[in-house]
């Protein structure tokens, strides 16, 4: 018995390092076939991500990068056609299964579901990207595996606004103390903290080491496997060198102050 009955996990850079090799690389397609000659460099993505959401980050781009651009039409038409683009070769590249699930992801993503802990997904990205990587780098029917999958525009802010988070909790129909979150970056590390999830775990992927997770409690490189130990970054992992229910268990009680 554990004193949470749900995981709410991140996606891009927590399911799976998507980022650089996905997402970027996907924006860069969509670019070449509008014909612009943008290219958005494995550094300057890096500094891209620091606003969450494809069509908020390309605008970003313009507003920092090229202030002088002038668009085919007018913005609000442009960069959602641009967007969609993108995301059509991002599902490309996921169906090619060129974008495995993080080490740790199905281990952890089993030994709850046989334990009747409810699994949720709380992300920035497109709905379809979501349940494309579920399909394309997990066992067949894993996105029946999330009582919730709470994506992308369906709330007015982005991450590192609460809200999608609020809405996997309202889903759910749990309050935030029984729920434990999974992150990858300190936007989403925000976003859940500021939901009330404050049994937080932070598993740093490609873009997000050295950042800063505010109070998060436990911060690793990884979940880890029997073989291959995460990397405490901060806060103790236990009992053993990777996260399983037990390790959640202990973070858990630890940060509600339980026996
Ligand atoms: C990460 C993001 C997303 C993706 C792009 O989301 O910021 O914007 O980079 O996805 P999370 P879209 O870590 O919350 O999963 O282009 O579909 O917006
Ligand atoms: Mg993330």
């Amino acid at each position: 018995m554990y004193g949470f009955k749900a995981l709410i996990f991140d996606v891009d850079g927590t399911l799976a390092d998507t980022e650089r090799d996905g997402h970027r690389v996907a924006f860069n397609a969509a670019f070449r076939e509008a014909g612009l000659d943008w290219d958005w460099s494995v550094s300057l993505y890096g500094e891209l991500l620091a606003v969450t959401g494809g069509k908020e980050r390309i605008r970003y781009y313009l507003e920092r990068w090229l202030p002088a651009f002038s668009p085919p039409e007018s913005l609000e038409t442009f960069i959602p056609k641009l967007h969609r683009s993108k995301t059509t070769h991002y599902l490309d590249l996921l169906r090619k299964g060129s974008l495995p699930l993080r080490p740790g992801v199905m281990r952890l993503l089993t030994q709850a579901r046989q334990a009747g802990i409810r699994l949720a997904i709380a992300t920035t990205t497109t709905p379809e990207n979501v349940i494309a990587l579920l399909e394309a780098s997990g066992p067949p029917g894993l996105r029946d595996w999330f009582a919730v999958i709470a994506a992308g525009d369906v709330v007015p802010r982005k991450k590192p606004a609460p809200d999608i988070y609020q809405l996997a909790l309202d889903q759910l129909g749990l309050p935030p103390r029984d729920c434990i979150a999974i992150e990858d970056s300190d936007n989403g590390a925000r976003s859940a903290w500021e939901a009330g999830l404050h049994a937080l775990l932070v598993t740093t992927s490609t873009y997000t080491q050295g950042q800063d997770f505010g109070a998060a409690p436990l911060v690793l490189d990884s979940l880890g496997e029997p073989d291959r130990p995460a990397r405490v970054i901060a806060g103790t992992l236990a009992p053993h060198p990777y996260v399983d229910l037990e390790a959640l268990d202990r973070l858990h009680r630890q940060v509600y102050g339980i026996g």
